[in-house]
């Protein structure tokens, strides 16, 4: 039997502001030799997406800033590894499987994907772990929509992810110094995967994802840390028993499987109680503010985790 989530309706076109605004940087990046003279990153293509639900009205962050201000180990550990060092990665072509505990086990093919799948942009916030934070436009679909393709059976109650492994192209996989065991692997719960504010994006600010980001295929779940949103991916599983997960793997003490955005519970090193949002960093602190319960999102997802203590499931 298929689990299915309620389905979100899609509304207006993306307006054109949001795009509009891309363009204080675009001008400088085609001078710095980043994007082609179109305007897009090279190899960029444009996603045709209607507006969907649950958009926050929050200044967006800049393009620049989404796509040099990174977290991707597989290109290095540094901020700006990711877009220096992600040149030479082919996310074309791609194939992503889905299988596990499924009727129609099936591998996708990118493009046939992002064809047949409905396109929405959802603003969302991102909070990572380290405690800052941006605004961003993806181009993606929920990832619901992918599962019931796949029909999961009963027996299915959580979904692992994984990312490519190829030394080849990502030089954080080359060398002595491994900072995580590849693949980088993830999970949800079922009914985390199937919430509407769960997608699989293909693109950020109306084009296909650029390598840094997570090209061509990445998680985001808006009320958890970061780390949670794993990039690149080319296997999904559904499972019976939780799947460990690569931070947790790496440090128990500091990263757990749920990660949600919670305020009141600090990290071993550091207070969770704000955030620093990128590209509002002013002097003595200003643009730091405080870091909301599920990230904001509390009203959508705090139902899923009642009668559980929130104080333990970092
Ligand atoms: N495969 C993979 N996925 C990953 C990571 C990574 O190192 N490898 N970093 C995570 C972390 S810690 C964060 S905060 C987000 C950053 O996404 P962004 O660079 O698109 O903002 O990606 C997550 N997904
Ligand atoms: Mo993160």
């Amino acid at each position: 039997m298929a689990y299915r989530s309620p389905s979100v309706p899609s509304s207006e076109i993306t307006p054109k502001s949001v795009y509009l605004r891309r363009r204080e940087f675009l001008a400088g990046a085609v001078a710095a030799g980043l994007i082609g003279v179109s305007g897009a990153p090279v190899g960029a293509e444009a996603l045709k997406a209607s507006r969907g639900p649950y958009a926050t009205d929050e200044k967006l962050t800049s393009l620049e800033d989404v796509t040099t201000y990174n977290n991707f180990y597989e290109f290095g550990t540094g901020k700006t590894d990711p877009a220096s060092n992600s040149g030479n990665f082919k996310p074309k072509p791609w194939r992503v499987k889905v299988d596990g505990l499924v009727s129609k086990p099936t591998e996708f093919d990118i493009d046939e994907l992002i064809a047949q799948m409905p396109l929405e942009e959802r603003i969302y916030r991102m909070r990572c772990v380290e405690a800052w934070s941006m605004v961003i436009p993806w181009t993606g679909f929920q990832l619901s929509e992918l599962l019931n393709k796949v029909e999961p059976l009963s027996s299915a109650k959580y979904v692992a992810f994984e990312t490519v492994v190829r030394p080849d192209e990502m030089p954080g996989q080359q060398g002595l110094f491994q900072p995580l065991d590849w693949p980088y692997v993830e999970g949800l719960r079922l009914d985390e995967a199937m919430h509407p504010l769960t997608i699989l994006a293909v693109g950020l600010y109306g084009e296909t994802l650029p390598n840094q980001n997570g090209a061509p295929i990445r998680l985001v779940v808006p009320w958890k840390y970061g780390f949670k949103g794993i990039k690149s991916i080319v296997r999904i599983s559904l499972v019976d028993k939780q799947p460990p997960t690569s931070w947790n793997m790496q440090n128990a003490r500091e990263y757990g499987f749920y990660a949600n955005v919670n305020p009141e519970v600090d990290h071993p090193r550091w207070s969770q109680a704000t955030e620093r949002r990128i590209g509002e960093d002013g002097f003595f602190g200003s643009g730091r503010r405080k870091t909301l319960p599920f990230n904001g999102y509390g009203e959508q997802v705090a139902s899923l985790y009642s009668g559980m203590d929130l104080k333990v499931y970092y």
